[in-house]
């Protein structure tokens, strides 16, 4: 770890680890791009500008952390909440239990879970830690006991050989369970409605070979099984990937092994009818830097990109890599399979898009590299001898990381995506990056927008189907506002999906700020009841 990327990210300085993190978040550079620095602090896909005090407890002079467990009965309502939005809204990010210690980065942060409980025209909303290993070690410690992202060699003696997971990045269902995940260990199963935590290292009763299971899995569109994998997935910094098929009712029905060409962050992957894709890229294994006592990535320029693509249901054999130039991409909006063609919606950057991330040529961070945009990657797998894959930028001019679908058509051909992003305007860009979601329609190739006006900054958005049958994208957009001049305070915004330009149909006002987020999902009622 170079002393550079200690200065980078100052535990001890609030203000200055907070605003780097905000000016970046997970790829949004795109806002902050050409900015002064004090411009860039209110740039977030993760929350609001550290000059909103309550923000990641960021507020120069004030606490260094939030981690404030809610239950809030019937939350006050502007609108009306649509009669048929019933189920429940859950959300995670890291909400660091002790303060990060330099050198360290946002990602470390323990997981805090939100619900917002919709039902009937009410919400309740309700907060929870991830009670795993490593939360209840630390607060019977009272004190951090793993203190370098995903760097063991680093850990207290104490819990050598306990789950480091933080499982603050994503979450979903399956079958009762609420899995609250981290792509560095297995997941940690809570329960849908208390948001206790049931089984801290949860491996599908004993079937999950990995030692790893990605914080991305997908959900087959026609059996609704879930199609995940693990990376790292026979040690630390084990160049094997284990993909695997469980069934609903919890059944591994498929599973196979690949190894990659080199170790990198492999945070998601694609899933179609046909194909699995995965895509490797240079924040590479950096195995001096964690000697070092540094976090596990480092941007490793010159090593060129992977586009992977295999069959579903063999053995991993057919695998094959189409290869490319330096890129980044972190996430998915969707994926189809056409005959042998295969199209892959990422969010793309030149190139690194976490600031606090470091390289491993002690480079500076550059906003405008670092700034993703919606880019089509497709191969042609009817050609003999792997080639480029192909990259295509599907709206030039709108800036944004954090894409979302609607989850129905995971696997499918579809029309439609979402993503947080400042207005494509350029002045206003500069000025209020994640003021906006954009609504993109692949089939016209047309952008609609949301802009959440001054003072705002938005999370990702999740798609809510209006019911199990509406045709795609007819439903609501759902996602958190920060006000950013009232302390930070959260929103939940509900938007018509179809039409988001008209502004949200229903807000329901927190009274403090909602717990940062990096990723969402719904829960329809009737998967919560029968639980
Ligand atoms: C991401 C988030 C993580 C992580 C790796 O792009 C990748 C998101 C919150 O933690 O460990
Ligand atoms: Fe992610």
């Amino acid at each position: 770890m170079s002393s550079k990327h200690h200065q980078l990210v100052s535990a001890g300085e609030p203000g200055m680890d907070r605003r780097l993190f905000m000016s970046s978040a997970i790829g949004m550079a795109a806002g902050a791009a050409m900015l002064p620095a004090s411009a860039q602090d209110s740039g977030s896909g993760l929350g609001p500008p550290p000059g909103a005090s309550l923000q990641m407890g960021g507020a120069p002079n004030g606490p260094k952390l939030f981690r404030v467990e809610s239950d809030i009965k019937d939350v006050e309502v502007d609108g009306k909440i649509p009669e048929d939005l019933n189920g429940a809204f859950y959300r995670v990010g890291p909400d660091p239990q002790y303060p990060l210690r330099p050198g360290n980065i946002p990602f470390d942060g323990e997981g805090h879970v939100s619900m917002f409980r919709i039902k009937n025209g009410r919400v309740d909303y309700k907060t929870r830690f991830v009670r795993n290993d490593r939360y209840l070690a630390q607060e019977k410690a009272g004190r951090i006991l793993f203190p370098m992202y995903r760097n063991p060699t680093v850990d207290d003696p104490s819990v050598k050989g306990l789950s480091r997971s933080t499982a603050n990045t994503h979450i979903i269902n399956h079958r009762n369970y609420l899995l609250a995940l981290k792509e560095d260990s297995p997941p940690a199963a809570m329960n849908l409605l208390t948001l206790e935590t049931v089984h801290p290292n949860y491996t599908f009763d004993g079937q999950l070979k990995s030692a790893t299971f990605t914080a991305h899995p997908k959900v087959d569109s026609d059996t609704g099984d879930i199609v995940a994998f693990g990376y790292e997935a026979t040690g630390f910094g084990s160049n094997d990937v284990n993909i695997f098929q469980i069934t609903p009712q919890g059944k591994m029905v498929w599973e196979a092994w690949i190894k990659v060409p080199y170790v990198s962050l492999l945070h998601d992957f694609a899933v179609t009818d046909k194909h699995i894709i995965f895509y490797v890229m240079p924040l590479a294994f950096d195995e001096e830097q964690i000697k070092r006592g540094g976090v596990h990535w480092s941007w490793q320029k010159g090593k060129g990109t992977y586009f992977g693509v295999m069959r579903r249901g063999g053995d991993g054999k057919d695998l094959r890599w189409f290869k490319g130039p330096d890129r980044s991409s972190t996430h998915v909006m969707g994926a189809f399979s056409d005959g042998e063609r295969v199209y892959v919606d990422v969010e793309m950057s030149e190139y690194n898009p976490f600031p606090f991330m470091p390289f491993a040529d002690g480079s500076k961070w550059d906003p405008v590299k670092g700034a993703s945009q919606i880019t089509r990657l497709s191969a042609d797998l009817s050609k003999k001898s792997p080639r480029d894959y192909k990259i295509e930028v599907l709206y030039p001019g709108y800036f944004g990381a954090l894409p979302r679908q609607d989850d129905r058509y995971n696997t499918k051909p579809y029309r439609i995506g979402y993503v947080p992003c400042p207005h494509p305007n350029p002045a206003d860009r500069s000025k209020r990056p994640n003021a906006c979601w954009a609504r993109f329609d692949h089939q016209t190739r047309k952008a609609t927008l949301f802009d959440a006006g001054p003072g705002t900054t938005l999370y990702e958005a999740i798609f809510v189907p209006k019911n199990k049958t509406a045709p795609e994208g007819v439903g609501y957009l759902l996602g958190v506002a920060t006000r950013q001049n009232e302390g930070g305070r959260g929103d939940l915004l509900i938007l018509d999906a179809e039409h988001i330009e008209e502004g949200p149909i229903a807000t329901v006002k927190l009274p403090i700020r909602a717990v940062p987020q990096i990723h969402g999902w719904w829960v329809p009622e009737d998967q919560l009841t029968s639980t």
